[in-house]
């Protein structure tokens, strides 16, 4: 999208400090499957959090210095967002508002947790970074230099790769800027191009889809006009579902819908909140009002939308059924925007030993304390062990799995998973194929894949 629209979605106190950074792009924020948690959003240049039938509103950070895009960690456990006007940086903080913590020491717009929370991938001044949460190492994933400068990234579901947007104005016209948009492997290798078309302002929003075939993107055209992308990560097929003019766009838990702002028209002031399927059919309205509706994001369950709307006069958060009427969730607060949706676990096991199995769609399964026996089943899940000693199994779809405490023993089963055995010590199995991110203490016991330490 064009900077003006961005910048109105940023809180007002942020807005100088972002046109001095030259922000175009905002935090990416995967909405991962799950039961319905807390929302937390932008509030007065602060961060709030609330129930999604308005109930127990909390302020988590007061907004000075000024903080914005609160992102919920896949685990639900934390919020990450970047704080502008003094101590700038990416941050941390427990859903509870205690633990703050700083992780980068400049302003950032595209940020995004990694499928198993365990690192976070940014921009910063055009080049893209991959911090491990672990050990506080960050890895340079594309170095931005003039003409090509970086500006948002975004996690395939896997873990092991990324796509990076890059703006390049080396066009020889001295206006089009070159949109490109990069593969590359999480330690910084395997950098690969696989779009690169003229635009005005550079692709933006880049999203990887839950089951990781596809990856959404806007691409601003000449005169302002904007289009909705969805490619393949191998570059090989390109579908431009929607019409101008999109921004945005966020993928159901489930992948079967897009969900995105839409301006009618480049003249339009007002955006409304619209979805399409990912072949570009099913492009319809989902909340259309009067006022200003926008940074749209999924309810886990995938049968909700939480928006921000000043349709009563200030911006305030809402909540829309997908099929369904519509919900005020703050009343007059303050300036109220970019939520995002917490996910829970469910099923969630006990204190004692638990036999856990997922149905056909994703899940978020968590053992919790005892020796469990987790599994996914099909669908794209994330298997969480907890302490004690656990069997964990991914079964089809692209899963992603955490051992925790205990001698525990993962298998990813079909598709490219994420499996997770850190946890200090050796002695857990990990059953990994080529494609998984298997990542490892020294001493653990890996077959099939390539143990990562
Ligand atoms: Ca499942
Ligand atoms: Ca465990
Ligand atoms: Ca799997
Ligand atoms: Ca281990």
């Amino acid at each position: 999208m064009g900077p003006s629209r961005s910048l109105l979605r940023a809180s007002m106190a942020l807005v100088a400090a972002a046109i001095a950074a030259g922000a175009f792009a905002d935090a990416a924020g995967a909405t991962y499957a799950g039961k319905n948690g807390r929302l937390a959003f932008g509030f007065a240049a602060g961060i709030a959090t609330v129930n999604a039938n308005g109930s127990s509103f909390r302020v988590i950070l007061r907004g000075q210095p000024a903080e914005a895009f609160p992102i919920w960690s896949p685990l639900g456990t934390r919020l990450l967002f970047t704080r502008l006007g003094g101590q700038t940086g990416l941050y941390s903080v427990r859903a509870d508002g205690a633990g703050l913590r700083r992780l980068t020491t400049s302003a950032s717009f595209s940020f995004e947790w990694a499928p198993d929370g365990q690192a976070v991938a940014f921009v910063d001044a055009g080049s893209a970074y991959v911090l491990d949460l672990r050990t506080g190492a960050s890895t340079e994933i594309f170095h931005g230099a003039s003409p090509a400068f970086a500006n948002a990234v975004t996690w395939a579901p896997d873990g092991g790769r990324l796509a990076v947007s890059v703006s390049d104005d080396s066009h020889p016209d001295g206006e089009t800027i070159i949109g490109r948009l990069f593969v590359v492997g999480r330690d910084g290798t395997g950098l690969t191009e696989i779009v690169t078309r003229d635009t005005t302002f550079g692709f933006d929003d880049p999203r990887w889809s839950p089951n990781g075939a596809d990856i959404a993107f806007i691409e601003p055209g000449s005169f302002g006009l904007s289009t909705l992308i969805v490619v393949k990560p191998d570059g090989t097929r390109l579908r431009t579902p929607g019409d101008c003019c999109p921004g945005d766009p966020h993928w159901a838990p489930r992948g079967n819908l897009l969900l995105f702002e839409y301006l009618i028209g480049i003249d339009a002031e007002n955006p409304d909140i619209y979805v399409v399927r990912p072949d570009g059919t099913g492009f319809r309205p989902l909340v259309r009002s009067r006022g200003y509706n926008s940074t749209p994001a999924w309810s886990p369950d995938g049968n909700r939308v939480a928006f921000a709307s000043n349709r009563h006069g200030r911006h305030e958060v809402y909540v829309k059924k997908l099929q369904g009427g519509t919900v005020r969730v703050t009343r007059n607060r303050g300036f109220e925007d970019e939520p995002d949706w917490q996910a829970r676990c469910s099923p969630k096991g006990t204190a004692a030993g638990n036999t856990l199995v997922g149905g056909i769609g994703p899940d978020f399964l968590c053992g919790l304390e005892g020796d469990d026996s987790l599994n996914g089943g099909r669908g794209g899940d994330r298997v969480l062990g907890g302490p004690g000693d656990d069997q964990l199994v991914g079964d089809r779809g692209v899963d992603v799995l955490v051992g925790g405490p205990g001698v525990d023993r993962l298998a990813g089963g079909a598709n490219r998973d994420l499996l997770n055995a850190r946890d200090g010590f050796g002695g857990d199995t990990v059953v990994g194929d080529s494609g998984d991110l298997c990542l490892v203490d020294p001493g653990d016991i890996v077959t099939g894949c390539t143990p990562v330490t």
